[in-house]
């Protein structure tokens, strides 16, 4: 195996598929999963794919993703548009991160088009479902592979 990819989920996404299905589609997170699952293994890697509805454990999980992965693909959820302690947390980890969210934030609410992530990353995919994920692992993968 060529190394671990974090995915990190933020809060109420364990709620996708169930609720506000015009918004955020069919797809349960754990079908998700199973995607990022395939397309890492396809391309050599391992994932560590994790949800939680709680800031301070994202903090954890990012500063857990220093010491084991090569990369860090991460949907804050709306704690993209207010956290501070996650970007500090982010920019101390030295693979690639990508910030991916399922939406387009920037057709939705004027809340939602900032991100206090997106300066700390790498690259951002937003609009394209669930895709954005395997997206997001088939760059961090051609980047390490670099
Ligand atoms: O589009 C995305 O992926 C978001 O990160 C989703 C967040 C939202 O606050 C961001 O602005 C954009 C919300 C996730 C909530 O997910 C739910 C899923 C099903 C039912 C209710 C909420």
């Amino acid at each position: 195996m060529a190394g671990t990819i974090f995915i990190l989920n933020g809060p109420n996404l364990n709620l996708l598929g169930q609720r506000e299905v015009d918004v955020y589609g069919a797809t349960t997170l754990a079908e998700i999963e199973a995607a990022c699952r395939d397309a890492a293994a396809g391309l050599g890697f391992e994932i560590d794919f994790r949800q939680t509805n709680q800031e301070g454990e994202l903090v954890t999980w990012i500063q857990e993703a220093r010491e084991k992965a090569v990369g860090l693909v991460i949907n804050a959820a709306a704690y993209t548009h207010s956290s501070y302690a996650i970007p500090d947390a982010l920019a101390t980890f030295e693979g690639t991160k990508v910030e991916v969210h399922l939406s387009n934030i920037f057709k939705r609410e004027e809340f939602r088009h900032h991100s206090t992530l997106s300066n700390q990353v790498d690259g951002v995919i937003c609009g394209l479902g669930p895709q954005g994920y395997v997206l997001a692992i088939e760059a961090i993968a051609e980047i390490a592979n670099s």
